[in-house]
């Protein structure tokens, strides 16, 4: 029908060209919500990686300070809340700090705590949607991007990663690093990295960032180009060092000092402007129209079966008040994922 409606130009100004503005003051005065969550081995900088990112001292690393004093793991997942203000622009950025992998007793299941917890925000979410006095802007935990840090060995992925990369990136938007690439040559860097990327092609891992349909040339030219420098080698550091007056964020080594801000030493600033300047809006929106959608769809479509079971059920047994035919007495929707 919009292909035959005629396209009339006022003869005079309207206005509602202005509509653009209205929104991005709107926009504005809200602000956006970023959630970013860390995960991988104990000890690998996540903590300190997400502290370089924000330019800002968001969360306690928990190395030690001294060789003398004992590693502090963290034990728990634990969120802190954060508002961060740019030209205007309002982030409220939330980091989920996780605990590192390696330090249970028994490390096969220990991405479930992460999964549960991506899949607790999806289903937050959707029981705030379903309600039927609806919020009008509903807060959002749901995580928009999972940093997963691999261990700088240089010779592959460990059981724990590639069993716990496949669960996450099933659900949320995983992007993985090389942690402590400081530790690795330039060459060992780069053959370290093929090796990570034939692995993520052998075990058909589903990383963002995503080809939709509607990306024009130049956005998919930009993907290609992240993806081929994905697992990004990074380095971060919390020091600040001085050479000659001018200061940057950096670690001092053996063989010298290195400025995490370098492209020549780290690909800190590519992960950066990939997480921040090209693909927020996108991490955003796959978040809410891919993987919240595919939870969403699955939850209610087990929803409906099951109440149509129980009203089938109930039809020929009016007054038993038992458990839903899949053996499930709770609404799929207020289990807990
Ligand atoms: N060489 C090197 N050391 C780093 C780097 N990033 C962090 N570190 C150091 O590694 C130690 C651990 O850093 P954290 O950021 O606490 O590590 P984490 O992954 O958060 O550790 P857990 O919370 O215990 O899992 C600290 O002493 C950091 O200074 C890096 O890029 N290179
Ligand atoms: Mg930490």
């Amino acid at each position: 029908m919009s292909s035959t409606t005629p396209e009339i130009r006022p003869n005079a100004y309207v206005g509602f060209d202005t509509i653009t503005t209205q929104i991005e003051h709107r926009l504005l005065k809200r602000g956006f919500q970023f959630n970013v969550l860390v995960a991988g081995y104990s000890g690998l900088g996540k903590s300190t990686l997400i502290n370089s990112l924000f330019s800002t001292h968001l969360v306690d690393s928990q190395g030690r300070k001294s060789s003398q004093e004992p590693i502090s793991k963290t034990a728990d997942i634990s969120v802190s809340k954060h508002k961060l203000v740019e030209n205007n622009v309002h982030l409220n950025v939330n980091v989920i700090d996780t605990p590192g992998f390696g330090d249970q007793i028994n490390n096969d299941k220990c991405w479930e705590p992460i999964v549960r917890y991506i899949k607790e925000q999806y289903s937050l979410y959707l029981r705030k949607e379903l309600t039927a006095q609806r919020e009008r802007y509903i807060q959002d935990t749901r995580v928009h991007a999972v940093l997963y840090f691999i261990q700088p060995n240089g010779k592959g992925l460990r059981s724990v990663d590639v069993i716990a990369l496949k669960k996450l990136s099933e659900i949320s938007n995983v992007i993985p690093v090389i942690a402590k690439s400081d530790t690795l040559t330039l060459e060992e860097r780069e053959a370290f990295r093929k090796i990570l990327q034939r692995e993520f092609e052998f075990h058909e891992f589903n990383l963002f960032p995503f080809d939709s349909d509607d990306l024009t040339e130049e956005e998919r030219d930009l993907n290609n180009s992240i993806r081929a420098i994905i697992p990004f080698a990074v380095i971060g550091s919390e020091s600040e060092i001085t050479i000659d007056g001018q200061a940057f964020k950096g670690r001092r080594t053996k063989w010298g000092t290195i400025n995490i801000e370098d492209i020549n030493q780290s690909e800190f600033v590519y992960l950066r402007d990939f997480l921040t300047r090209t693909h927020l809006h996108d991490l955003i929106e796959t978040t809410a129209f891919l993987h919240y959608e595919n939870f969403r769809s699955k939850q209610l479509t087990t929803l409906k079966e099951n109440a149509s079971t129980s009203a089938r059920a109930s039809a020929h047994v009016p007054s038993t008040h038992g458990p839903l035919p899949n053996g499930s007495s709770e609404n799929p929707i207020y289990k807990r994922a």
